[in-house]
């Protein structure tokens, strides 16, 4: 059934229920034996190293996922990573350019594939592990189901295998062998009129537009006394925070403050972070985030982009985190965002009924290569989120 995923160190189903040992599936080679050379590519194609510091090359890599890269089941949306939003992605401290992989027609040079990684350390239960975040998979339309997607997989982990790193991460909507756990994203209008105009939504039964306009409608300020944007002199609190929040959970990154500092400062229309500064003590006693990735609307008139915010980290300790959240979606109604999703990971269930998110369709399913669990998580265990 999975021709190419059953030759692959990863959970297989025909293990599932079998009582296997948590841990590496297979150990680590010694770097001097892994293959020198890029892997096979059909006739007419080669290999390249992308440069996101080009600004050609980061149009490329933009222009490939704005046109080819993930839509929703029924092709009315796809999304569309800002150029920004792929260099923060893409080079984090410590990354491997040598790990954004392109594919190009040998005659016209034109980008038609991409992969990426970018090392991160990832807590498994007890043991932290350096593994790579696999993202961005990407095949030019016209190449689907040449089985190149293979090749670009194989590549990537024989340049991840060549800096003696040895485990993966990585999330797809599709069902591979074999998910850690499989989420679902939840939407909350905060531009309801536009979600439904565009066929994100749909007006609920026995529902005007007006009564739905105001069952959305949020404050224009933020209601916890302190809230406000994080900034540098933060960094060591948020860490401390982030650090103890994610311990409970079975999956999650460990963020050293070099982390904190290049994945949660503020960038515009990328990342947006807050905290709540205690107004007596001064001390940081909570955190949220989300990030900022549109979607083209695809053959709509009216509208071409639609703003999402994607919730991130959150840390509540004083702060009820459903509060947190409001204020959350209080920022980004303010900032003319359409929707906020958030996926049932972490605490998120506790918040999403009652600040009226709604599920959507389609799952997230998150896959570990080469380390096996010997069952399936409850999304509410892991605390972890890639872009
Ligand atoms: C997918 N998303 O099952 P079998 S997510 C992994 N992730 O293999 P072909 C995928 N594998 O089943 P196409 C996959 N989608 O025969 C398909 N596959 O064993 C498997 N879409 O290849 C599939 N981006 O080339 C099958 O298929 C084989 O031409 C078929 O290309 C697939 O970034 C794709 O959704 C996804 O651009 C490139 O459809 C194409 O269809 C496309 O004939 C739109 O491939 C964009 C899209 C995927 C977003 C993502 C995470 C990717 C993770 C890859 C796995 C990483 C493993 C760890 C490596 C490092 C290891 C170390 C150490
Ligand atoms: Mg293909």
């Amino acid at each position: 059934r999975h021709a190419f995923w059953e030759t692959q160190p990863v959970g297989q189903f025909a293990d599932r229920g079998k009582d296997l040992e948590e841990g590496p599936i297979e150990p680590p080679q010694d770097v001097a034996e892994v293959r020198q050379e890029p892997y096979n590519l059909p006739k007419n194609f080669e290999w390249c190293t992308c440069d996101l510091n080009s600004d050609e090359t980061a149009a490329e890599i933009y222009n490939l996922l704005t046109t080819n890269y993930v839509e929703d089941d029924e092709n009315m949306f796809r999304f569309k990573y800002s150029k920004e939003f792929l260099r923060w992605a893409l080079q984090p401290p410590g990354y491997f350019t040598s790990w954004h992989i392109g594919v190009r027609g040998q005659a016209t040079k034109k980008l038609v594939g991409f992969i990426s990684g970018v090392p991160a350390h990832i807590r498994v239960r007890d043991k932290v592990i350096i593994m790579a975040e696999i993202n961005f998979l990407c095949v030019h339309k016209k190449l689907r189901s040449k089985r190149l997607a293979p090749v670009l997989i194989k590549e990537v982990t024989r340049r991840v295998h060549l800096e003696n790193i040895w485990q993966a991460v990585y999330t797809a909507g599709v069902v591979l062998p074999t998910p850690i756990t499989t989420s679902r994203y939840w939407h909350r209008s905060l531009n309801p009129k536009k979600l439904i105009d565009v066929g994100f939504s749909r007006l609920g039964a026995r529902m005007t537009m007006s009564r739905t306009i105001k069952l959305y409608r949020l404050p224009e300020t933020t209601v916890t006394p302190g809230f406000r944007p994080m900034e540098r002199r933060d960094v060591a609190a948020v860490r401390r925070l982030l650090h103890s929040y994610l311990s409970q959970f079975v999956v999650a990154p460990e963020l050293s403050e070099k982390d904190v500092e290049y994945w949660l400062l503020p960038i515009e229309d990328v990342i947006s972070s807050f905290v709540v500064e205690d107004p007596e003590s001064r001390e940081i006693t909570d955190f949220c985030s989300f990030y900022t990735l549109p979607s083209s609307i695809l053959g709509n008139k009216n509208y071409s982009d639609l703003k999402a915010a994607y919730s991130y980290y959150n840390v509540a300790t004083k702060t009820p985190l459903l509060q947190l959240m409001n204020d959350a979606l209080i920022v980004a109604k303010r900032n003319m965002y359409d929707v906020f999703n958030a996926l049932d990971i972490m605490e998120n269930q506790t918040f999403l009924k009652e600040l009226k998110f709604g599920p959507g369709d389609g799952h997230l399913h998150y896959y570990l290569y080469n380390y096996r669990l010997n069952a399936a998580m409850k999304p509410e265990t892991l605390g972890l989120i890639l872009l």
